[in-house]
């Protein structure tokens, strides 16, 4: 009698295990990664420079006129309607460094929404959602808002996913010099993890 129930409790393993691999390979995780759009993508100094369409670079930092720099990356999700984001990643580098920023840390990770436009003086001041807060220059930055962004985004339709990214530690060091990081808009990209 004991030894019946053992095989069946062996029998009951054996399926819950062979169950369980079925599913991890049937729901098996798939990542993609998308790159930043030039001509939706840069950055702008605020009441100092226009954006530069086809620049292809962003820079996290301050000018010389102690002004701050924010930077607008747009990424297409056109066509990803149907997944389920596990989870995004976000990342910049490598980066060019100027001058010394160390004391206009962290970095604001935002998700904003200009739609598939260029971008415009104007939107310096656009208003987003803090993803997070970063504290280094070599950007690989993940958390659940971002996720919860970015899934809301797919489920509306959108064919966009932007973030707004600056100094949020201090505007400006001002030291009348330009301190910063510079990046090429496509060195911006997500990873995103998902099922179907
Ligand atoms: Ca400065």
């Amino acid at each position: 009698m004991g030894l019946t129930i053992l095989i069946i409790y062996q029998m009951i393993l054996g399926w819950q295990t062979l169950r369980k691999d079925l599913q991890t390979i049937y729901y098996q995780k798939k990542s993609l990664k998308i790159h930043a759009k030039d001509f939706e993508s840069g950055y702008l100094i605020r009441d100092e420079e226009p954006y530069k369409p086809g620049a292809n670079i962003f820079f996290i930092g301050d000018s010389g006129s102690n002004n701050p720099s924010r930077n607008f990356l747009s990424f297409d999700i056109s066509g990803f309607s149907g997944i389920s984001v596990t989870s995004v990643e976000f990342r910049a580098n490598p980066y060019t460094t100027w001058g010394d920023a160390s004391g206009l840390f962290p970095i604001g990770i935002f998700v904003a929404d200009r739609g598939a436009v260029l971008i415009y003086t104007c939107d310096f001041d656009q208003s987003g959602i803090l993803a997070g807060n970063y504290s280094s220059q070599n950007i690989v930055f993940s958390s659940e808002s971002l996720r919860n962004e970015l899934t809301g985004k797919i489920s509306s339709g959108s064919s966009r996913f932007q973030i707004m990214i600056y100094f949020t530690g201090a505007e400006t060091n001002s030291n009348n010099g330009w301190d910063g990081y510079s990046y090429g808009v496509p060195s911006a990209n997500l990873t995103i993890s998902y099922t179907d």
